[in-house]
């Protein structure tokens, strides 16, 4: 039976499993929205087409599944750039849907005519131009099979609309993607599993550094297996946060420019660092040349290109996690460790240093009790998504994540305005989940408008804003590098309580600590999106700090015994 590309369209989408879409539509993709009607799809209407792309982002790495974002060409697809580039730095599979003008106009800068394709070569994993209707249900399983096989990514499928309105017949069985394996073979230089053995075996202070891979390949037993057998303690990445148990005994917390000073010192002392399912991000490693120096060095990643890119290791292995450590486990012999085990266990008494939620109620309110008490009173079993910033650290720092998938962050790119759209899409991948938004007041006002889209769609979502009035990591970073001069830093915003009121939002201020109690438990309570704009000390700052590119161990640590601020 001939059907036209536009029902291919959603006839595939129902085929991979999609129930809901977040969009925009517009001229070029009416076709698409029109045959939509036909299709058990439930649509969400965003309100900035950047908002789909971060809520399919939010959707997909809280459920595992692949996000579906869709919007008209031109300003709709140019909207969307931002975040198919934040799911690309963080390995996301999402497929963004654009329309596109007529085969025929393409090149003549046709009303709303932009080359999508072209622009975001460089931050999918592939993007098709599909020109004519029989292509469009092939390319569409295929994108999908893309975005989430190996080290998964954003797609992109640009339909022209006469490939939407024109006739097709569809064999389904012959539209079956056959992508190559490249991953299963096996080149010269690559490291085995048993060098990797026996490098473990030998080791007396070694430390895994667990990443986003290991949620990526669902290797949480594993890993925990491998630590437990081999007796090693573990260090995460911000995006290997949840992949972990948060209390497991030998996870120390998170590395890098703003982690545990008493991991990164583990770091720079261990013998064998054994990296998996992580890059070696800059703000993982601080300065190269003297990262790890005592260090052998494995590195497991399911992307080849990742493997001596930033640090040169001793085994590398070019392959999916879980298997891996499979392979590891029943050659590994048990070794208590136990001078490194407790030499870990005297650096960790320097975490009573920044350890200020702990401290008596001074009369101020910091970020750090806010996010330690929403931990507490949620007994750690939230969806948390972060925005990028100050909060966005301290929400590492001191909201224990028990659960993979329970911290959803842009960490490579760093995107402000994510944290709204992204919680979105998660609370739509998960319904049964509490979901909070941990989010500054300069990100929050880049993609408040969501606000409508959440109370459209009847979500039963918690806000919770860390209002410092500055764009606050970035006169941190004037604080300390650039002389107090608080260029462009210092934001006003609305009266968030209002604003909540406008879009018919529960919403509540405070700003002192005996009130977050109640306020959080109020917003819980609350049926319904719920807001609360936490006022907290303005010139704050996240401890430790390892200046960009400075050396691992050299961290600026918290004055003693808690911050100093205008108002002492
Ligand atoms: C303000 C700010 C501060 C930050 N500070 C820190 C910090 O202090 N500490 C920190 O850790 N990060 C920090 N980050 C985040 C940092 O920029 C990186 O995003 C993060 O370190 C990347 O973590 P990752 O390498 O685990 O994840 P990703 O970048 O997602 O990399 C995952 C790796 O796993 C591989 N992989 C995927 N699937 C598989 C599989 N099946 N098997 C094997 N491998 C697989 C991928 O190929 C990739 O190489 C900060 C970010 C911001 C915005
Ligand atoms: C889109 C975008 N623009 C600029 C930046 C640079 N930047 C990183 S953190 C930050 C400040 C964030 O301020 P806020 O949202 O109030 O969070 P806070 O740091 O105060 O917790 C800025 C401007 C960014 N990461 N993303
Ligand atoms: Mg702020």
């Amino acid at each position: 039976m001939a059907i036209t590309g536009a029902q291919a369209l959603w006839e595939a989408l129902v085929r991979e499993g999609v129930t809901v879409v977040f969009g925009y539509p517009g001229g070029a993709i009416l076709p698409a929205y029109d045959a939509m009607l036909g299709y058990p799809i439930h649509h969400v209407l965003v309100r900035h087409e950047q908002g789909a792309t971060h809520m399919a982002d939010g959707y997909a790495r809280a459920s595992g599944r692949v996000g579906v974002a869709i919007a008209t060409s031109g300003p709709g697809a140019t909207n969307m750039v931002t975040g198919i580039a934040t799911a690309m730095l963080d390995s996301v599979p999402i497929v963004c849907i654009t329309g596109q003008v007529g085969s025929k106009l393409i090149g003549s800068d046709a009303f709303q005519e932009t080359d999508i394709t072209g622009i975001t070569l460089p931050i999918t994993k592939h993007n098709y131009l599909v020109t004519r209707a029989e292509d469009v249900a092939p390319t569409i399983r295929e994108a999908f099979a893309v975005a989430k096989s190996g080290r998964p990514g954003p797609v992109l499928v640009d339909i022209t609309k006469d490939a939407q309105t024109g006739s097709c017949e569809v064999d389904w069985d012959a539209c079956e993607p056959h992508l190559t394996e490249a991953m299963d073979d096996e080149l010269p230089g690559d490291g085995t599993a048993d060098e990797a053995i026996a490098l473990i075996n030998a080791a007396e202070r070694p430390l895994i550094l667990a990443g986003h891979g290991v949620m990526l390949s669902g290797a949480e037993r594993e890993i925990v297996a491998l630590a437990e057998k081999a007796h090693v303690p573990i260090a995460m990445t911000l995006l290997g946060i949840g992949g972990v148990p948060a209390h497991h005994p030998l996870n120390l917390g998170m590395m890098g420019m703003h982690g545990e000073a008493w991991v990164n010192t583990a770091i720079q002392e261990a013998d064998l660092l054994i990296a998996l399912g992580m890059r070696f991000d800059d703000r993982v490693t601080g300065n190269l040349r003297t990262y790890a120096l005592n260090a052998k060095k494995i590195h497991v990643d399911i992307d080849r290109a990742e493997l001596n890119k930033n640090v040169r290791v001793d085994v590398a292995i070019a392959k999916d996690l879980r298997g891996a450590i499979a392979e590891w486990l029943p050659k590994l012999v048990a070794n208590p460790r136990q001078g490194w085990l407790s030499r870990i266990n005297e650096l960790k008494g320097d975490s009573a240093v920044r350890d200020i939620q702990n401290l008596p109620d001074n009369g101020h309110l910091y970020a750090a009790h806010v996010i330690n008490d929403l931990w507490r009173l949620t007994d750690g079993n939230a969806v948390v998504v972060t925005d990028v910033g100050q909060h966005q650290m301290w929400e590492a720092q001191y909201y224990k994540h028990d659960t993979p998938r329970s911290l959803v962050t842009s960490g490579g790119l760093g995107t402000m305005g994510f944290a709204l759209p992204a919680a979105i899409g998660a609370k739509m991948a998960c319904p049964d989940k509490e979901v909070w938004v941990v989010v500054g007041d300069g990100g929050f006002q880049m993609t408040m408008c969501e606000l409508a889209t959440a109370v459209q769609e009847g979500l039963d979502l918690n806000i919770c804003i860390v209002n410092n009035g500055f764009l606050g990591m970035v006169r941190q970073w004037q604080e300390f590098f650039y002389d107090k001069r608080y260029a462009a830093t210092p934001i006003t915003g609305p009266d968030f309580v209002k604003l909540a009121e406008a879009f018919g939002i529960w919403g509540r201020a405070v700003d002192r600590r005996a009130d977050v109690e109640n306020a959080v438990n109020t917003a819980r309570r609350h049926r319904g999106v719920s807001l609360i704009d936490f006022r907290v000390e303005q010139e704050d700052s996240v401890y430790p700090m390892v200046p960009a590119g400075a050396d691992l161990h050299k961290m600026i640590r918290r004055p003693s015994p808690i911050v100093e601020t205008a108002a002492d």
